[in-house]
């Protein structure tokens, strides 16, 4: 099989109309196969499951996928998974009966899919004479004003006599060519409409796929379930082949999954790439028809890709919905789902059973939202809207965890580069922060924050600062690593360095070793704190290099313990005293000097023991030796044996 005939394009088309009005028989005029298949079916003579039949068309690499629906007034539940992701609606209205329940109802159906296009079959003309057939059309034409078929052919045909059958043809071929690609995120995606097992093949679900493609030995995930298998085959209409993709009818053998745990409702992906979720967002249209307000936290079945839910509908700006308004509302499911932004979704009420009204996903994985509050209802609107709004409230809803285009392609199901586009131009605007790489990293992997939450960010670290000063009066700085676990809890190690770096870049904070101040911060002391403070700087400087042990000073002031460690720390904080050993506290001044003598005497001799410090500076061991070390320790000079010379 040539690559050209493999890669076949298929126009998916849905059958819609009332029992009985002849959409099984118009398919089977068209293709010459029957869709209903199974024995009850046959018995009833009604349609009970989806019946998926290919028709050629004179366009090479496009056939033609109808999707046969029941018109049955209790199986509008597979009808609406089955209308889920067609390209075109066939609409089918007997011409002996015309517009009935189910026309209406499968046709409000369409609308609330956002279905684009289609053509309208008068079936069982045969039954009926020209001036009804006229009359019809008209009837029929003033039906579909102002929706998506207000231009739509409108076909009188016969399945008996193949009346109009060859015209109908024409038209579903002209429609077929004017479905465009659909837009494709590249991730792979198919909701399940049918789960089977088949002789010789296992286990299978078929669908249509949505975006990316798929390939025999691909890892898939089942949603929500979080099944995952390996594809063992995959089957385009009828045939055997290695891989299907965007748009295509595709059933898929799974390795390992029992057919028990497979069912229509559930999403087949790329593994990882969606998140089952109990809540979803939307902006919900009630029919006008529908003719009764709706309350909050009515109880509705709510039908999103192929799966039907049970969920609460929450109003988040009102009370009561009236028919003919829309409203953003949350759905609280009774069981998981996964769904995508702009996912289309049905509404019908638990019972008796009505389709009510439908929209669009809008959050796929919101947040329980306060009602009545502004903020809620501004995301919202920001989802609701263009790229860069749908892509700048991603960015506000992470709040402070940073993240990178290619994250929210795959949460908003878009395209890398469509994100990416979008990044960009919030950058330009300033509504984004960039978080300073690590390392070198392509586009779709640097991460931002929106600069609100960055603002935030940057309000919390300088405020946990200037608290910590507040509270340690007698300190000009915060040791670094108590602010970073602050911070920490809030946001990630890459986004506190880059926050950092800038603060320090702007002159805001700086950093010595271990130690972060705010730049210009002076020691606010209270005057009897200062007092004391300043009697340990005196005692200290006075003593030179032969200084009292801290404790001894301590006495010598008569200076409570705690009181006393305040102003050493504060001191030792500010490099006014310096440690050199455990029992060794010089003033800043009488290091200096100790310093210049060895520098001193190293010119001179090149290395100085010890004994020689002693010696030369008349002071006991103790002294000479915490002085070298310390020498070493910052790294002025370093030990060779008894020695110590210039490093
Ligand atoms: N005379 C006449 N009868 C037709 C024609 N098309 C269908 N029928 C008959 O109408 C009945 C219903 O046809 P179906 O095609 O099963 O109707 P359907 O719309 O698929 O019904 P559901 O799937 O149950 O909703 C059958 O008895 C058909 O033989 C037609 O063009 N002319
Ligand atoms: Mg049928």
């Amino acid at each position: 099989m040539s690559a050209a005939q493999s890669e076949r394009n298929h126009v998916i088309i849905g059958t819609a109309g009332h029992i009985d009005h002849g959409k099984t028989q118009l398919v089977k005029a068209l293709t010459g196969i029957d869709a209903d298949t199974l024995a009850e079916e046959k018995r009833r003579g009604i349609t009970i499951e989806l019946g998926f039949v290919f028709m050629e068309t004179p366009v090479p690499d496009k056939q033609i996928v109808f999707i046969d629906v029941p018109g049955h007034e209790k199986l509008i539940k597979t009808m609406v998974a089955g209308a889920s992701h067609i390209d075109a609606a066939l609409l089918v209205i007997a011409a002996d009966e015309g517009v009935n329940l189910q026309t209406r109802e499968h046709f409000d159906i369409l609308k609330l899919l956002d279905i684009q296009r289609g053509i309208i079959a008068l079936t069982k003309i045969d039954l009926v004479d020209e001036g009804r057939i006229k009359k019809l059309e008209s009837e029929v034409r003033s039906f579909v004003e102002g929706t998506f078929l207000s231009d739509a052919p409108i076909i009188p045909v016969s399945a008996v006599t193949g009346a109009g059958l060859e015209e109908l043809k024409e038209a579903l071929v002209d429609v077929s060519q004017t479905v465009e690609a659909r837009e494709d995120s590249g991730v792979f995606r198919m909701p399940v409409d049918r789960a089977f097992t088949m002789r010789g093949f296992g286990t299978v679900i078929a669908g249509t796929v949505l975006s990316g493609e798929v390939k025999v030995g691909n890892k898939i995930e089942i949603f929500p379930d979080g099944i995952i298998s390996k594809v063992r085959g995959i089957h385009v209409h009828h045939k055997q082949t290695e891989n299907s993709g965007l748009g295509k009818r595709t059933a898929i053998n799974l390795l390992g999954v029992d057919k028990e745990k497979l069912r229509r409702g559930q999403c087949a992906g790329q593994p990882g790439s969606l998140k089952p979720t109990n809540r979803l967002d939307g902006r919900l249209h009630l029919l006008k028809s529908y003719g009764k307000e709706l309350k909050n936290r009515v109880r509705v079945r709510l039908h999103t890709g192929t799966a039907e839910i049970i969920s609460r509908l929450v109003f988040l700006d009102r009370d009561k919905l009236k028919p003919g308004e829309d409203a953003f509302v949350q759905f609280v499911l009774e069981a998981p789902t996964v769904a995508l932004p702009q996912d289309r979704f049905v509404l019908r009420t638990f019972s008796p059973l009505m389709t009510i009204g439908g929209g669009s996903i809008l959050d796929s994985f919101p947040l329980k939202h306060k009602r009545f509050d502004s903020q809620t209802e501004e995301g919202l609107k920001k989802l609701d809207g263009t790229m860069d709004e749908v892509v700048e409230q991603m960015f506000l809803k992470g709040v402070f965890t940073p993240q990178d285009a290619a994250e929210i392609a795959l949460k908003i199901g878009k395209k890398d580069q469509a994100v990416i586009d979008a990044v960009g131009k919030l950058l330009k605007e300033g509504k984004l922060v960039e978080i300073a790489p690590e390392k070198a990293i392509p586009e779709k992997e640097k991460k931002y924050l929106h600069r609100d939450s960055y603002d935030g960010l940057v309000h919390k670290l300088l405020s946990l600062l200037k608290n910590f000063l507040e509270r340690n009066t007698h300190l000009v700085s915060m040791p670094f690593g108590e602010l970073q676990s602050a911070v920490l809890k809030i946001t990630d190690s890459q986004t506190f360095n880059s926050i950092v770096a800038d603060l320090i870049k702007k002159e805001t904070i700086s950093k010595k070793g271990s130690k972060v101040s705010p730049v210009g911060y002076e020691l606010k002391m209270k005057p009897h704190e200062q007092k004391m403070a300043d009697a340990v700087e005196k005692l200290f400087k006075e003593a030179g290099l032969k200084a009292p042990l801290e404790e001894e000073a301590r006495k010598e002031l008569d200076i409570g313990a705690s009181e006393f460690k305040k102003i050493m720390d504060g001191f030792i904080e500010r490099d006014i005293l310096v440690r050199l050993s455990d029992k060794v506290t010089y003033h800043k001044e009488t290091v200096n000097i100790a310093q210049e003598v060895v520098m001193a005497e190293l010119r001179e001799k090149n290395a100085i023991t010890i004994a020689d410090l002693r010696d030369k500076l008349m002071l006991s061991r103790k002294y000479a030796q915490a002085i070298l070390e310390y020498f070493d320790n910052i790294g002025l000079t370093k030990r060779e044996e008894d020695r110590h010379v210039i490093r």
